[in-house]
């Protein structure tokens, strides 16, 4: 009975061995569900649907970091509260989220969209970075029709992008739509599935100008005083636990108006993709920062073999805070709470996976 059960041990062992890494968890895209399809013959069928949305983007109580930050580390002097309890955006997004939900395909594959306009002007969806027919691009007006509201239009296409990070946008009055939170990824994984990443993120970099006291979206004013992850800003937006000695990927897309230097502590990682497909091994360059501007998805890979909690936020210091045209109108010497662009990288270390934050 032992012998046998040693002998399926070894059996499943090498049999697991035999296997290409394939990507244990997915993608995760934190706060953001994943865009659901149907199988139609040999089509990957999706429904987006494009309308009104009120995001909380702050609710002023749920701190998903403390857990992680030992109790001694806390720092309890006198601090700066900020004026709000929770902060709305009225906003336009798919589905009920901004935003809206992440579209995952693989590389070949074919696909369709219906996007249903539910918003109260015409709308379109641009598939940013996809190599598509000029008809399929949603430049509603010029290469192809807008949707009225209340319609529904269909896109079609094969992907024929490299695995890697792309996104997609409303591409009709893109300047208020795209910034009333009208985007998403839309990321190509290899056509066999076989990742080397085994844990592997989606964050979408998100600035908002919305004055005081207000839900109300100013998209052409440049006074950016809030900012977030997947629409979340800290300390709402979820620390991203791997385990000691993975290889991580970290996927950034950025359709707002701000460039973002994202900063990583603790680790040199490579750039290894762009919203214009993979680079080369040999072109990759170590960085501990990464530089995403509107318009461009970054993706960093690295093994995580420095355990511990790691600040991961931008360098744009005015990025991580929430509501900075209240600080700078009432508190210009303050401590100033962290929130914004900001959160940790948690690797676990081997020698204690089975828990969290030893505390
Ligand atoms: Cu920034």
């Amino acid at each position: 009975m032992r012998l046998a059960f040693i002998g399926l041990f070894f059996l499943c062992t090498t049999i697991y061995a035999k296997q290409p890494a394939v990507t244990p968890h997915g993608v995760e895209t934190p706060g953001v569900q994943t865009l659901p399809y149907v199988i139609d013959g040999n089509v990957k069928v999706f429904h987006l649907i494009a309308e009104p949305v009120e995001k909380v983007i702050y609710n002023g109580k749920i701190n998903l970091l403390e857990e992680f930050v030992k109790k001694n580390n806390r720092y309890s002097g006198p601090t700066m509260k900020l004026p709000v309890e929770i902060q709305k955006i009225d906003g336009w997004g798919y589905n009920g989220n901004i935003p809206g939900p992440t579209i995952i395909v693989n590389q070949g594959d074919f696909v369709r969209f219906h996007v249903s306009n539910h918003l109260p002007e015409p709308t379109t969806v641009h598939w940013h970075g996809m190599i598509v027919p000029n008809d399929q691009d949603g430049t509603g007006g010029t290469a192809d029709p807008v949707i009225m509201p209340g319609k529904t239009a269909v896109y079609e296409f094969q992907i024929v992008n490299e695995p890697g990070t792309y996104m997609y946008h409303s591409g009709f009055n893109d300047t208020k739509q795209a910034l009333k939170g009208l985007d998403g990824f839309l990321l190509v994984l290899p056509k066999d599935g076989v990742d080397l990443a085994s844990s592997d993120f989606a964050i979408m970099l998100q600035d908002w100008a919305i004055p005081e006291g207000s839900e109300q979206i100013k998209y052409l004013s440049m006074d950016r005083n809030w900012f977030t992850y997947n629409g979340l800003a800290a300390p709402n937006f979820p620390v991203l636990v791997v385990d000691e000695g993975e290889r991580v990927r970290i996927r950034f897309g950025n359709l707002g108006l701000m460039s973002h230097p994202i900063h990583l502590h603790g680790y040199s990682f490579k750039i290894t993709g762009t919203e214009g497909g993979p680079i080369q091994e040999s072109a990759q360059w170590p960085a501990a920062t990464v530089v995403i501007a509107p318009g461009e998805t970054r993706d960093i890979e690295f093994i995580a073999n420095n355990p511990g909690l790691w600040r991961l936020h931008c360098h744009v210091l005015h990025h991580i805070l929430n509501d900075t045209s209240y600080f700078a109108q009432h508190q210009k010497n303050g401590i100033f709470p962290e929130g914004g662009l900001w959160t940790y990288l948690y690797v676990k270390p081997a020698k204690d996976q089975m828990t969290r934050a030893s505390e």
